[in-house]
């Protein structure tokens, strides 16, 4: 395996410590927990998505483990505008604030609120389960790149995070380019569902969830490989990485920068152990590994 050189990165306009960040929704909820995870190893992180107003979320259950995985439903519950209280503990700490909403000045009334403490957002344009939002919008060319234009308005590095539950990801992404984006993050969690068979019913509350966890990991390296023909922005990899290795074959792909999600439920000392294989002093510079399997 091969490694890279460690030290401070900038992606998509944001300057990070390493090429490894928290994914949205996992342990992203409160200052606290984003400021545990940086200090464990992480480059940067993303936090729990905030909308318009506060929500629940979908009702239980939200979560079964699967093979290789995890399917949620948990129906965007957030705090809304209240959210602003747990960034003290982050202040000037690389955070990016994933925001949703129903429609493009939704987008940017949330961004609004975070404008002055967000080193970045990540639109949420892909949850798999949330009418009127999420991959509703994000299925959609023109209003990816609507949203993404309103939200870039506001001056801040915008990344807009893209859903695989479409026929062609690359016809997206380029959309979000159009519209200014700083950078595209792939992907959200695939569409899924699992039934009780003792029940004769769903499992989630809801029905239907999206599947995260080292099951979709070879989809999304097959989508990001898709977004790099396409874009010309950065991309961050994101959706089962649990290793070095699989971060670089994310990098190999097309991915300058790499998100973790479901890998930090099982081990809380992921960035640190991660970081401590890929990087070393005589390790390439990474420029010469992201996209190198194109060719
Ligand atoms: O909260 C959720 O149910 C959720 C979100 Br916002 C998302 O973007 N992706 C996902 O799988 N679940």
């Amino acid at each position: 395996m091969c490694t890279l050189l460690p030290g401070p990165v900038e992606i998509g306009g944001v300057r990070l410590k390493n090429h490894l960040l928290l994914a949205a929704g996992i342990l992203g909820s409160t200052g606290a927990s984003l400021a545990r995870i940086l200090r464990s190893g992480a480059g940067g992180v993303v936090t729990k998505s905030i909308g318009p107003r506060p929500m629940e979320g979908h009702p239980g259950p939200c979560l079964v483990v699967v093979d290789g995985g995890v399917v949620n439903a948990m129906g965007l519950p957030n705090p809304s505008a209240d959210f602003i209280n747990e960034l003290t503990a982050v202040r000037g700490e690389p955070v990016v604030v994933s925001v949703f909403g129903g429609a493009p000045e939704e987008f940017a009334s949330v961004a609004e609120w975070f404008r002055d403490v967000a080193a970045g957002f990540e639109l949420n344009l892909s949850c798999p389960h949330a009418e009127g939002y999420g991959a509703s919008l994000g299925s959609d060319p023109d209003l990816v790149e609507e949203c993404t234009r309103a939200v870039r308005s506001l001056g801040v590095p915008t990344w807009v995070k893209l859903t695989p539950n479409v026929t062609d990801i690359a016809t997206i992404g380029a959309a979000a380019e159009r519209g200014g984006a700083d950078a595209i993050v792939a992907i959200n969690t695939v569409k899924a569902m699992r039934i009780s068979t003792s029940l004769r019913r769903p499992v989630l509350g809801n029905r239907f969830g999206g599947l995260s966890g080292s099951a979709i990991f070879p989809i999304a390296v097959r989508c990001v490989y898709d977004l790099y023909e396409a874009c010309s922005i950065p991309i961050i990899g994101c959706g089962g990485v649990s290793s070095a290795d699989n971060v670089l074959e994310m990098m190999m792909a097309g991915a300058s920068a790499v998100e973790i999600g479901s890998a930090v439920l099982a081990d809380i000392g992921i960035f640190g152990r991660i970081a401590g294989e890929l990087y070393a002093s005589d390790g390439a510079d990474a420029r010469e590994i992201v996209g190198c399997a194109h060719g």
